[in-house]
Parts: C-alpha cells; sequence; structure tokens
C-alpha cells in the first residue's frame, strides 16, 4: 500500500495566519488584519460586525502571528528537515498592492515571495501557491465594497498576471481562491463583504461568487497564456453530508447542503452554472447580473485539478431537534457515530474515503488534499516535549482512508498538505492555542510569548511517514 513516487507530501499555510509584519516593508491594511480575537470574531467575520479599523481596545492576531515574516528561512528548513515535497503557502494580496487598485506592484512585496520561492527550491519543494486566501485589501472593501463589485475582478486579474510572471519557472502549481464556498458561511473573511441593514443577503452573496468564479477563470486563461505548463486548481472546503437517517427528508435535505458547495466547483471544474442552481436562484429572484462574455470564459477555463480541505463529514437532520454541534461555521447536527475534538469538530476518518469518492465521480479531475488536521490544544511536558499522539491518530487514520481511495477505489490524487504544520492563527477563532502543527510555537491567544519554535513527536513521525512514502504510518 504505496502512493506513486512523485506523489506530493507536505503542509500548507496562510499568509495572514503566519506571516505578521502587517505593516512591513509597504504592506498595505487587509481585512485579514482588523479581525479580532474573542467574542467579535465570528460576527467580524460573517459580515454583520463592521471594524474596518484598529480598534485600542482588542488583539489582532494576524499583526504579528507567528512571525514568519522574519522567520521563514529557519521555517522552510524545519518542512525540509520533515522531508517535505510541497509546501500550500499564499501571497498576502495587500503586499503585492496594498491597495489594490495601485497601476504597479510593490516591489518589496515581490522580491519576499521570491524569496520564500528560492528557499523551498534549496531543498527541493514544490511551492503550491494560493492567490487568495480569505484576504482582500482593505483599500478596496472601503472604496469598493468588495466582491460585491465587479471591478474587483480587473484588481484580482492584474495580481494574477503580476505574480505569474514574475514567479514562472518558480512556480508550478496555483489555487485561485481558497475555500470559495467559504463566501456562504463568512462574506468578510471570504470576500470582504459587510452587510447593511436590510439587504439580500443572499443576493450578495452569490453576485461575489459570480465576480469570484469569472475572475478565477480569467486567471487559468492568463496562467495559461503566461507558463502552458502551470497547473491551475479550484479550491472548496469539503466534507460530504450525511443524512442524520434515512428519512427521504434528511436525505433530500443533506443533498442540498452538498450542493451549496458543488455549485462552486461545478462551475470551476464543469464550466458551467449547474441547472439546480439556475433554477433555485430564479425562484429566490438572486441570479447573479452577468456580462455578455460571461459565459463563455467560465466555460472556456475550467480547471486543471481539484483542491479541497477536510476536516470533517455534515450530518444533516430535518426534525426539530436543536442537536446541533457547536464550534463550527457550517452548522451540522450531531452524528453519534463520531468522537468530537475539543472545538467540537466530528472526527471522521472515513468520511475522507467518501468525500474522496463523491468528488472524484462527480468531476474525474485529479484531486489534491490541501487541509487535514486536528487542532488541539498541546502541553509541554517537563522534559520539554510535547508527545501529541492525538494528533498523529488522527493523521494516520485519514493517510489510510486516502491511501484506500487511491489504492482500492482508483482515485487520482496529486498530493496532501497537512494544514498548519507549525502552529499557526486559527481562522475560524483567532485564537493560537487551537494548535494543529508539527512544529510548536511558544505564542498563546494574547499575543504572548517568545515565538521559539520546538519539534512535537508528530514532526518525527510524519517525517518517517513521507520517508516511507506513506506505507509507514506506525
Ligand atoms: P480553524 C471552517 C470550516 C472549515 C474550514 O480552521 C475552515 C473554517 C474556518 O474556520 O477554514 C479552513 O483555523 C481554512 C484555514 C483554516 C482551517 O480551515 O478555524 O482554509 O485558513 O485555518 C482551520 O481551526
Amino acid at each position: 500500500m504505496k502512493f506513486n513516487d512523485n506523489f506530493l507530501w507536505g503542509g500548507a499555510t496562510a499568509a495572514n495566519q503566519c506571516e505578521g509584519g502587517y505593516n512591513e516593508d509597504g504592506r498595505g491594511l487587509a481585512n485579514v488584519d482588523v479581525c479580532p480575537t474573542g467574542k467579535d470574531r465570528s460576527a467580524v467575520i460573517t459580515g454583520n460586525l463592521k471594524m474596518y479599523d484598529f480598534d485600542d481596545d482588542h488583539f489582532y492576531p494576524a499583526k504579528v502571528a507567528i512571525d514568519m515574516y522574519h522567520n521563514f528561512r529557519d521555517d522552510i528548513k524545519l518542512f525540509a528537515e520533515m522531508g517535505f515535497k510541497v509546501y500550500r503557502m499564499s501571497i498576502a494580496w495587500s503586499r503585492i498592492f496594498p491597495n489594490g487598485d495601485e497601476e504597479t506592484p510593490n516591489e518589496k512585496g515581490l522580491a519576499f515571495y521570491d524569496e520564500i520561492f528560492n528557499e523551498c527550491k534549496k531543498y527541493g519543494i514544490e511551492p503550491l501557491v494560493t492567490i487568495c486566501h480569505f484576504d482582500c485589501p482593505m483599500y478596496l472593501i472601503k472604496n469598493y465594497g468588495g466582491w460585491r463589485n465587479r471591478k474587483m475582478i480587473g484588481f484580482y486579474e492584474k495580481l494574477c498576471r503580476t505574480v505569474f510572471e514574475r514567479y514562472k519557472g518558480k512556480v508550478k502549481y496555483w489555487i485561485t481562491f481558497n475555500e470559495i464556498n467559504m463566501i456562504l458561511h463568512a462574506p468578510f473573511m471570504g470576500a470582504g463583504i459587510c452587510f447593511e441593514e436590510g439587504e439580500n443577503r443572499e443576493k450578495i452573496k452569490y453576485q461575489a461568487a459570480h465576480h469570484e468564479l469569472v475572475a478565477s477563470a480569467i486567471a487559468t486563461k492568463i496562467a495559461r497564456e503566461i507558463d502552458k505548463d502551470y497547473k491551475v486548481g479550484c479550491m472548496f472546503a469539503a466534507g460530504s453530508a450525511y443524512p442524520y437517517s434515512c428519512n427521504p427528508k434528511d436525505v433530500w435535505e443533506a443533498t442540498k447542503v452538498d450542493r451549496e458547495s458543488y455549485f462552486f466547483i461545478d462551475v470551476q471544474a464543469r464550466g458551467k452554472y449547474p441547472n439546480y442552481a439556475l433554477k433555485e436562484m430564479e425562484r429566490k429572484g438572486i441570479t447573479p447580473v452577468m456580462e455578455a462574455d460571461d459565459i463563455d470564459i467560465l466555460r472556456k477555463y475550467t480547471v486543471d485539478f481539484i483542491a479541497f480541505s477536510y476536516y470533517n463529514s455534515r450530518c444533516v437532520r430535518t426534525d426539530n431537534s436543536d442537536d446541533v454541534a457547536e464550534g463550527n461555521l457550517f452548522a451540522s447536527a450531531k452524528n453519534p457515530y463520531l468522537s468530537y475534538s475539543q472545538w467540537g469538530w466530528p472526527i471522521d476518518p472515513l468520511g475522507l474515503r467518501i468525500t474522496l469518492n463523491h468528488i472524484y465521480d462527480r468531476y474525474e479531475k485529479p484531486l489534491f488534499i490541501v487541509e487535514n488536521g486536528l487542532g488541539v490544544k498541546d502541553e509541554i511536558n517537563e522534559n520539554g516535549e510535547i508527545e501529541d499522539d492525538y494528533r498523529i491518530d488522527y493523521l494516520r487514520e485519514h493517510i489510510k482512508a486516502m491511501r484506500d481511495a487511491v489504492n482500492l477505489d482508483g482515485v487520482d490524487l496529486i498530493g496532501y498538505t497537512t494544514w498548519g504544520p507549525i502552529d499557526l492563527v486559527s481562522a475560524g477563532s483567532g485564537e493560537m492555542e487551537k494548535r494543529y502543527g508539527f512544529i510548536y510555537v511558544d505564542r498563546d491567544n494574547e499575543g504572548k510569548g517568545t515565538l521559539e519554535r520546538r519539534r512535537k513527536k508528530s514532526f518525527y513521525w510524519y517525517k518517517k511517514v513521507i520517508e516511507s512514502n506513506g506505507s509507514d504510518l506506525d
């Protein structure tokens, strides 16, 4: 039971959750910078509470994060020590275009990512670059309304052209938008959208989604023009929805929940809006305004591969139960067959095999698992070690499930990057102590700590997994 020799093992991060250096070398302010920790975070990221500027009463985790802006050489060296074949990271838009609508890019921002890619190259690590991981320059939000505005397509196009040209020969794999379906659940984080009183939220979200979908297709077009070897992927937050019971009502509701996410990938991978979405949008009066060429662009420039995050499956029930699992942006009924993490996320390794099969059956394109992992509190013991067997167990079971999907079911899988190979700021909660890493970072929820890095037990385990190409999981 092995993987292809060229299977891409590695880890994934996002600029806003690890870089810090929020105002260095000309970087502009972004939506992700002004998301606080604590009770207001959820209202901010979902677009219900407008906090466009720093408020002195709040702590903002992204300002410093884990300061990878200054530590990236050492951090990438540690990734190399584990044997990473791939490193998924994202480009901070506001380092390249601080406001977002400038004519010329910020050279210092571009140079920073040159250095990252040079470090990767040194160790034979293939970069996998997310162009937009939840970030949007604050200037574009204040002056244009974020992705609700069609002009965003042009600004994003400029960003893509700039990075595709600059990093030609250094990067091969690109992802246009992280978790594009997150626009429905966290529209401020996903698309820089904050709602006004009385607005039709669904209409705004689907209009913004249309803009991102067209922007993604245009990016794919430009990538192919600039370098025919570029591989461009879409990315969504996956995890199949299970009906709670065999009551057809539950089954139908679960189908609808899945379609909410598939909708985006149907457009990006098959090149057209699916009928179920067209019909529903028409019924609800939320069909997006489209321009004449849009349909054609979406049809012509579909993605090369489909990337997704998988943390858990979902569960859907239609009876009036308030038995809802907390702690996740995706509302889900509690699944009695699964155990739950400290943050209330279900743990379902077989669900990964199920999800891989569902996605592959639907699209028959190469897949890439670009996020998977367990967010937990870690303890440092008296010997200064972190014995994170729970993390090893979680990952082992998920890797087994993925191995079955590849070897027994024939799913075409390019690679696997765990989320947060080094501890970083949680996107959902803003906490530092929801840790995913093989590498511990000394920093707490209030921003205290030395930022020192420390290898956990899982570090040595993952090294062995990669060395053996997934055959030694003990
Ligand atoms: P955190 C919710 C549900 C599924 C994926 O999440 C999600 C979220 C956001 O909370 O986001 C992805 O940090 C995302 C990463 C994020 C990771 O999952 O809330 O792409 O940026 O950090 C884990 O535990």
